[in-house]
């Protein structure tokens, strides 16, 4: 990647006004090193050492019947993954990309496992939201690497600067909302929106913008592809549909050295799992193809 990229050392990020143009003009930016190497092992600590967020996971099927797994939950919580989700560094930095106060819409940990992970389809996190009630693309994501993401391993792939088309219709296919490939492909064949291939190192994040068009491959390679995804709303964006996200939840920010110091690396308290079944904008494996619920969500949404 050429463009907006930034770099954080020694644990602050200081937010410029660049990264806020860089973002608006295409659609994302890239902070190198977000994470410092202890603040990493401290997450990779709460992923790895105990279950309590895998066990929460579950799978969503692609095209090719690959598994995409991933755990979800709609509040941060307090322990050191709550941490991370509410730290000063990454809070101020979406307040400055969005322009205002923001609270937390919702934490994924997508699980692409060495040799088996699906693809994500090409899609703007706005196609979802929208149907969530949200009436403005005033959101974003964080995608934090957890282990190195290449072409290899299914990295993410983005369009540049595609966040400006605005909304592009998506429709289910597979377990998965997929944006319309008709609209997609002449995005990507006008030359304007460059496809980027964004290889990361672990602790890298990429902010990018609901809008964003972006997909990623398989991982048919031997190494794991974890990837902990924040996503971020403006506070005066409070969804107008009671959903199974949170509607505006005031978000309170933590030091950053909150990561290293929190020593909680079990009590989920009040994080809020999501249970794919109440999500309509996902089927997951385990809901069998001719369950009566996969079945309504198909039709409810054309497929
Ligand atoms: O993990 C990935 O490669 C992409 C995930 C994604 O796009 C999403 O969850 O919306």
């Amino acid at each position: 990647m050429t463009s907006a990229e930034y770099r954080c050392d020694g644990g602050d990020l200081a937010v410029t006004n660049n990264m806020k143009s860089d973002f608006d003009k295409h659609g994302y930016i890239m902070v190198r090193n977000f994470l410092g190497s202890k603040e990493l092992l401290q997450i990779k600590k709460a992923l790895e050492d105990h279950d309590t967020i895998t066990s929460k996971g579950f799978g969503v099927s692609d095209r090719e019947g690959r598994e995409c797994k991933m755990s979800l939950w709609c509040h941060p919580g307090n322990d050191v993954t709550g941490m991370l989700a509410r730290c000063e560094k990454m809070v101020t930095t979406c307040e400055m990309l969005l322009g205002g106060e923001v609270y937390h819409y919702h934490t994924k940990l997508m699980m692409k496992n060495a040799e088996t992970g699906g693809c994500h389809l090409w899609h703007q996190d706005y196609g979802y939201w929208y149907k969530n009630g949200c009436l403005f693309p005033d959101m974003l994501t964080a995608f934090i690497a957890i282990d190195r993401c290449n072409k290899e391993n299914g990295c993410l792939e983005i369009l540049r600067g595609s966040h400006k088309c605005g909304r592009i219709e998506h429709l289910m296919v597979a377990g998965q909302t997929g944006a319309d490939m008709d609209r997609v492909n002449g995005i990507r064949d006008s030359g304007q929106c460059p496809l980027e291939m964004v290889e990361m190192e672990p602790g890298d994040t990429l902010f990018f913008h609901c809008n964003l068009l972006h997909t990623s491959g398989p991982n048919n390679s031997p190494n794991r592809r974890w990837a902990f995804l924040t996503a971020y709303n403006k506070a005066t964006n409070d969804p107008v549909i009671v959903h199974h996200h949170p509607q505006y939840t005031p978000l309170h920010k933590v030091p950053n050295s909150a990561i290293l110091d929190c020593t909680n690396f079990t009590d989920m308290t009040g994080k809020d799992f999501m249970d794919p079944k109440n999500d309509k904008t996902i089927v997951s494996m385990d809901e069998k193809d001719d369950s009566p619920q996969a079945k309504k969500k198909r039709s409810s949404e054309g497929s």
